[in-house]
């Protein structure tokens, strides 16, 4: 792609709404713009972020065994009559009549949706287990929508849904997130802790919140250090049989602070382990049994033929909230890093003379080269300072910079700059695409 037939509004000062730094950044290195209160528009660059975010948490959803559909965002207040939430959610839900007068939302999340969907075509225990899962945007009327994309009104939300006919086979499905979260979390270079959490209006006994460690975070947690250092299980496990490896890390103490106990943590965490932290909550899941599918008759028979409410858990990942955390994660004073597997593009190449032909014509070469071994490239070719250009490359923080210019080009040399390490080497052509590619 080149930078001049682009759209990347980068800006120069920083905002003074935005006081934390994935917000000044993600304005500045023209991610988003908001439109009103909490609700924004992803601008190319951070629309392709957002995308990447999106197909790791999905193949990760797929590999444990979640199948992908998209419900509506508008839903039907009838609906939520039968569970029994619409007078309890309260002023977050945004409510909506239309020309027939009849009572509508926009979806702050869907367990009323997937349950009617189910109750529609399941009716034995056969069929189970179930998972499915969409990757939606959501809207919260928030009294206060602040950080940018990390508490917007507006946001993008995975949520899963399992299904099961007992409680035995719903533990197994909570497992199967559990696992899946570390390891998409992981993959995004995030290290997310698991930590015991409140079931909030979502309801159920069994919860954890998956938290970023970061300073800017709008919750106080408490853990285990060790539970910080532990590495993500990865895709090659027993997906039927995840018990030990969940207890394994659920026994090391990691509470959010509505679910904190001094005394405890105390007792079970040496000191030089206690940690209390900021963290961001990126994703959140439950086990909320038949909360659901009691009232709204999501019925199933059984072996015996007896029908019973299917056994049910909800499982959420902030998609939008992600690239925010990411950024908290993952930055410097020039502007952001992204890993490698979230960029919007592998390589900034920067042309330093755009109007010198042998110039434009290596550039060129090197395009086509990186493209065809499936790296994707912004060729930064406007007419502009060099000292612009890095200042642009740094801060919009793509992981490979490919600087090439006349002086170097006459020794057979071209530059190559790792973002987050800063390192910097003067090599041939090839041998720096060789690098980038490795
Ligand atoms: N139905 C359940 C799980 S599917 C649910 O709604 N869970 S939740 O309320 O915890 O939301 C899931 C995730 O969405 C959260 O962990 C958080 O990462 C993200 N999220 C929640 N509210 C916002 C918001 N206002 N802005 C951005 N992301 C949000």
């Amino acid at each position: 792609m080149r930078l001049s037939r682009y759209f990347l509004p980068t800006l120069k000062e920083t905002p003074a709404e935005a006081q934390i730094v994935s917000h000044r950044l993600m304005l500045r290195a023209g991610l988003i713009r908001q439109e009103a209160a909490g609700i924004y528009a992803w601008l190319p660059l951070g629309l392709k972020v957002l995308r990447r975010i999106e197909q790791i948490v999905r193949e990760e959803q797929e590999r444990a065994g979640a199948v992908e559909l998209l419900m509506p965002t508008m839903q039907l207040a009838d609906l939520w009559r039968e569970s029994g939430r619409y007078d309890d959610y309260g002023q977050e839900m945004l409510r909506i009549t239309d020309r027939h007068e009849r009572d509508m939302l926009f979806g702050p999340t869907a367990e009323e949706v997937v349950t009617d969907i189910f109750r529609a075509y399941v009716k034995s225990y056969r069929d189970l287990p179930l998972n499915l899962f969409n990757i939606q945007w959501k809207f919260r009327d928030e009294q206060r929508p602040r950080f940018g994309v990390m508490r917007g009104r507006e946001f993008l939300m995975k949520d899963a849904y399992s299904f099961d006919v007992d409680e035995a086979g719903a533990r197994r499905a909570y497992n199967r997130m559990f696992v899946a979260y570390l390891n998409t979390f992981s993959r995004m270079g995030l290290k997310a802790v698991p930590m015991r959490a409140d079931t909030g209006p979502i309801g159920g006994d069994l919860s954890h919140e998956f938290i970023i460690l970061a300073e800017t975070g709008e919750s106080q947690v408490f853990c285990d250090r060790r539970l910080v250092d532990m590495a993500a299980p990865g895709p090659d496990v027993d997906w039927d049989d995840l018990q030990a490896l969940v207890d394994q890390r659920t026994a090391l103490y990691a509470a959010t602070e509505e679910m904190h106990e001094p005394a405890r943590f105390e007792a079970e965490v040496g000191e030089g382990d206690r940690l209390s932290a900021r963290g961001i909550e990126v994703g959140h899941i439950f086990y909320f049994g038949e909360k659901y599918s009691r009232p709204m008759r999501a019925f199933v028979a059984g072996p015996d033929g007896a029908e019973r409410p299917v056994h049910m858990g909800s499982y959420g990942v902030g998609v939008s909230r992600l690239v925010g955390a990411i950024i908290e994660a993952s930055h410097d004073e020039a502007g952001i890093i992204w890993p490698d597997p979230v960029a919007p593009f592998d390589v900034a190449l920067i042309n330093l003379r755009p109007d010198d032909e042998a110039v434009a014509s290596a550039c060129e070469q090197a395009v086509q080269a990186l493209e065809q071994r499936g790296r994707s490239v912004l060729h930064d070719d406007r007419d502009d300072r060099p000292g612009a250009k890095f200042a642009t490359a740094d801060l919009i923080g793509l992981p490979w910079q490919l600087i090439i210019g006349p002086k170097g080009l006459a020794e057979g040399k071209v530059e190559l700059k790792r973002r987050a390490t800063g390192e910097r080497q003067s090599v041939p052509l090839e041998q720096a695409l060789e690098i980038i590619c490795a």
